[in-house]
């Protein structure tokens, strides 16, 4: 099966979570794509979404699916999201698609994080995938220079500014033994928004795409 194919797969599996009449917490990026265009077939059974980008509440939106205020919405029963990495105890790197830091919040908010994810993405430590961290523009040189001493390599993506307007620095050459110390350590920073390491949120539940179906790991 190719990737897009594992993608859907997934996409697909996750629409066993959504509790009917709910509002759905929903991530970013193409695997949560899939997800979207399967949810938009139970569109009728939900209360709305709660969306963490742009992107996604515009691919919500043109489905016919209500997106809700965060700050309307007091909790959620499940958050729907892709990873970049996810380890074996569901500690992810997350950030590739530039929307960590609404990711994170709309995480907060939910009971159950349902990563979503081809087999791809599934490593033994975190960190070959570098690491997103969104900063506000003025710290960017000096957030890198705190990066250099642990071993990593900052580098501004070019041509991006999130949806809370800021960049985002990826940091190449970290090998994330312990995720939860280093994203207390980095999330104190001045400067740092978000580091895209999810281990105080880490995923409840992950379904893994593979070529001999969909693997659930918990
Ligand atoms: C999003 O999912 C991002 O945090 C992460 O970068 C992305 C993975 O994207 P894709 O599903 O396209 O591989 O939540």
């Amino acid at each position: 099966m190719t990737q897009d194919e594992l993608k859907a797969l997934v996409g697909q599996a996750a629409l066993d979570y959504v509790v009917p009449g709910s509002i759905v917490g929903v991530g970013t990026g193409s695997t949560v794509n899939c997800f979207i265009d399967a949810l938009a077939g139970m569109k009728d059974r939900i209360a709305g979404a709660v969306s963490s980008s742009e992107k996604s509440s515009e691919r919500l939106r043109a489905h016919g699916i209500r997106v809700l205020d965060s700050n309307t919405v007091e909790r959620l029963p499940v958050y729907i999201d892709g990873a970049d990495e996810i380890d074996h105890r569901g500690n992810m790197v997350k950030g590739g698609g530039a929307a960590l830091t609404r990711e994170k919040i709309v995480a907060d908010l939910a009971e159950r994080f349902i990563c979503i994810a081809d087999e791809s993405k599934l490593v033994d430590t975190l960190g070959k995938f570098p690491l997103p961290v969104e900063v506000i523009p003025m710290a960017a040189t000096q957030i890198a220079r705190r990066f250099k001493k642990h071993g990593g390599d900052a580098v501004l993506r070019a041509g991006v500014v999130t949806d809370n307007g800021c960049h985002i620095l990826d940091v190449r050459g970290l090998s994330i033994t312990d995720p939860a110390g280093m994203e207390a350590e980095v999330s104190q920073w001045p400067g740092v928004v978000t580091v895209g390491i999810f281990a105080r949120h880490k995923a409840s539940v992950c379904l893994l795409g593979t070529a001999q179906g969909v693997k659930t790991l918990t």
